[in-house]
């Protein structure tokens, strides 16, 4: 015993004072240049104590350093997140797009800003930064000239693609908002959020191409545009060589760009002017256009984009999110090249042409830093590690992980078999709403523990708190709770286009003081903390987020459907599939398999394919409380199979609505 103790103690101060050695040899100031004005800071947990104490002078200084403004500004924040004021480093000017583009072009214009990787493996394009401004300028000049206007919003409806990385820079050049639309979207979800914009110019292509399969995304958009009298002009890059009809609205992009000059003066931007919208799911039915901000969006992405990675100058970031989401305005596009890196644009499907193209990707460009969702990971692993090991991927230092709680299986697999058991996995936690990483492994030292499955720690600046039911704080480890933040941060999005009040409902009201992210989560013994999901009706399929009542809106718009309920069941490679119960009207006379088949093309064609349901369950009647809410929490325990874990059927207006539902279930598997 006695030894046992000594042993430990001995243990323990030898490891101190390794870790003295350690935090000594370490170099603040070559981590964070910043860093050595922060009095009483010399290693990183000091820094991220002196980044919450001292936040303004922290974001100040990080500003100040990493951006280059117009004009400098005068107030780093002015923040009251109970009444959803947010605003960061007022009274600067600044242009997104020079800080993107013209400064890298003045100190190294050759070096590669863009590798497309296009859907057929090998015909890779790699684009300058030199030519990136080139062909943003023109673009940019060509808005202008047919009359988009600062604060105008354009639409774009492309895949991953230089031209869309063009265009979005194109929009911050002149001082329009850019909202990109996933082009996974169909034609009345692309009209919805173009109407919801008011755009009045959309850019798109004239196809697409994505795992072997031409895509007619114009098509789409001659479609959505029919019901959008708002839109005047719709530009047509390119893709394939396949003409297709254009119309008086359309204008051939490339042809245009070529007519226009390569030199564009860029709009002298407030910092709070807008940057872009981005629609995502909500509770209710209709998708809340998020908006984002120039100079502390730009901020909080190049930041997080250097440090949760360690990305170094040189490396090549392998992010393969469309830029259709968050994650791939903020880590394919805005934060690698704010920090003059080399991205990878991937315009393909993780298993084509066979499960192994991410790590031919990663072999043939040579990428550092490979950044994926977990349900891609957990359909690689299925296939076996062969796929992996044909590869040299020698070259990836990190592997992150974003969109939905990756598993333990899925995370020890990526750990192991793509990194080789010597890459740290993070797991990125963060939404729309933040623009940026909040809770990661990284930054913090490189021995730092990681445990599987858990996203641990929060980013510099970043104040995760847990609060109980009546929202107040709690303080000890080992608890859970609906997961808020506490201090504002520069990338959170400021509004909900069109609806402040919407956005000061979801977010700000829930817990006053702190914002609510919607998403629970564990904070472990040791303080870390672990992502439990949402807490509201929306699902995550494949890391896409939806609203159950966005598919309910659909469905009941069959004329056949009396109502349906709709909820998110476990699946093991979508993470999340989608279940749907439907109330038929009285004699519909159409077989039970063909309304199941109408309704799910009804919510592909209105939302997007990925919404079908997977299992459609026609039932006489729904659980509903007496005050008539449906009892969502007994569906999903009924698909979950744990009829012991029906919990309190007390205020159940019918008892035997769930005995039918168990009954059809059963009779469904
Ligand atoms: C970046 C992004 C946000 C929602 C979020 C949460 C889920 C994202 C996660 C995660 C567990 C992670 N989510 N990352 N859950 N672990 N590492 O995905 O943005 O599309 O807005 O989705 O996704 O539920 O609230 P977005």
């Amino acid at each position: 015993m006695w030894l046992r103790c000594t042993s430990k103690c001995v243990f323990a101060s030898l490891s101190r004072s390794y870790n003295n050695v350690l935090s000594r040899s370490f170099n603040i100031a070559a981590f964070m240049p910043e860093a050595a004005g922060f009095e009483g800071v010399s290693d990183r947990a000091a820094l991220q104590e002196f980044s919450l104490s001292n936040s303004d002078h922290f974001w100040a200084a990080v500003a100040r350093h990493r951006l280059t403004w117009i004009s400098p500004f005068h107030t780093v924040q002015d923040c009251d997140l109970s009444r959803g004021r947010i605003k960061w480093f007022e009274g600067g000017k600044l242009n997104v797009s020079v800080n993107c583009l013209d400064r890298h072009v003045h100190t190294c214009p050759e070096k590669v800003a863009l590798i497309w990787e296009r859907d057929e493996p090998g015909s890779e394009v790699k684009v300058t930064y030199r030519q990136l401004l080139d062909m943003t300028c023109r673009l940019g000049n060509l808005l202008r000239r047919r009359g988009v206007k600062k604060g105008d919003c354009v639409t774009i409806y492309m895949p991953p693609c230089p031209l869309a990385v063009a265009s979005m820079l194109a929009c911050a050049r002149i001082g329009a908002a850019h909202n990109v639309v996933f082009a996974g979207f169909s034609a009345e979800a692309l009209a919805e959020r173009i109407r919801d914009a008011q755009s009045s110019t959309v850019i798109t292509v004239n196809q697409g191409v994505r795992g072997g399969r031409v895509i007619e995304l114009k098509k789409t958009v001659d479609t959505a545009v029919e019901g959008c009298p708002s839109v005047k002009q719709v530009f047509v890059a390119m893709r394939t060589e396949n003409p297709v009809v254009m119309t008086d609205r359309d204008v051939s992009m490339e042809e245009e760009m070529k007519l226009e000059d390569a030199v564009c003066e860029p709009a002298a931007m407030d910092s709070e002017d807008v940057l872009f919208l981005l629609y995502t799911s909500g509770s209710t039915g209709k998708p809340k256009g998020l908006v984002h901000t120039q100079a502390g969006y730009l901020l909080y992405a190049l930041l997080t984009h250097r440090y949760v990675f360690s990305y170094h100058d040189g490396d090549v970031f392998g992010c393969v999110a469309d830029i259709g989401w968050i994650t791939g305005h903020s880590y394919s596009v805005y934060g690698p090249l704010a920090n003059g890196g080399t991205t990878v644009l991937f315009e393909s499907t993780p298993v084509y042409p066979n499960p192994g193209r991410y790590w031919e990707m990663v072999q043939r460009l040579r990428i550092n830093q490979f950044y994926g969702a977990p349900t891609a990971i957990r359909l690689l692993l299925k296939y076996g590690d062969h796929w992996v090991h044909k590869y040299d991927c020698s070259t990836l230092k990190t592997l992150g992980s974003v969109g939905e709680p990756i598993n333990t299986e899925a995370w020890e697999w990526y750990h192991r078999v793509v990194g080789d058991g010597r890459c740290p996995v993070v797991d990125t936690w963060w939404q729309t709403e933040t623009g940026g990483i909040c809770i990661a492994p990284r930054p913090s030292d490189p021995d730092a523990e990681i445990v599987p499955g858990m996203a641990m720690r929060p980013f510099f600046g970043m104040k995760p708190v847990l609060v109980d039911g009546e929202g107040k704080l709690l303080t000890s480890n080992n608890t859970s709770g609906p997961l808020c933040l506490a201090q504002p941060w520069p990338g959170m999005a400021r509004t909900i286009h069109n609806n402040h009040q919407r956005f000061i409902e979801t977010y700000c009201q829930p817990y006053p003081g702190y914002f609510f992210t919607g998403d629970g989560a564990h904070r472990s013994e040791e303080g870390y903390y672990q992502i439990t999901g949402r807490l509201d009706d929306v699902i995550n399929v494949s890391g896409h987020r939806l609203g159950t009542a966005e598919i309910e809106d659909v469905v009941n718009h069959c004329p056949a459907v009396a109502e349906s309920a709709v909820i998110g069941y476990s699946h093991d490679v979508k993470g999340q599939a989608v279940y749907a119960f439907v109330v038929l009207k009285k004699e519909v006379g159409v077989p039970e398999e063909d309304l199941s088949q109408l309704l799910k093309d009804m919510v592909s064609k209105s939302i997007a394919k990925y919404a079908c349901p997977d299992q459609i369950q026609f039932v006489q009647r729904l659980p509903k409380t007496r005050s008539g809410k449906i009892m969502r929490r007994v569906l999903r325990k009924v698909v979950e199979q744990d009829l012991g874990g029906l919990g309190d059927l007390s205020t159940l207006d019918d008892p035997a609505a769930v005995q039918e539902i168990v009954q059809g279930h059963q009779d469904l598997c």
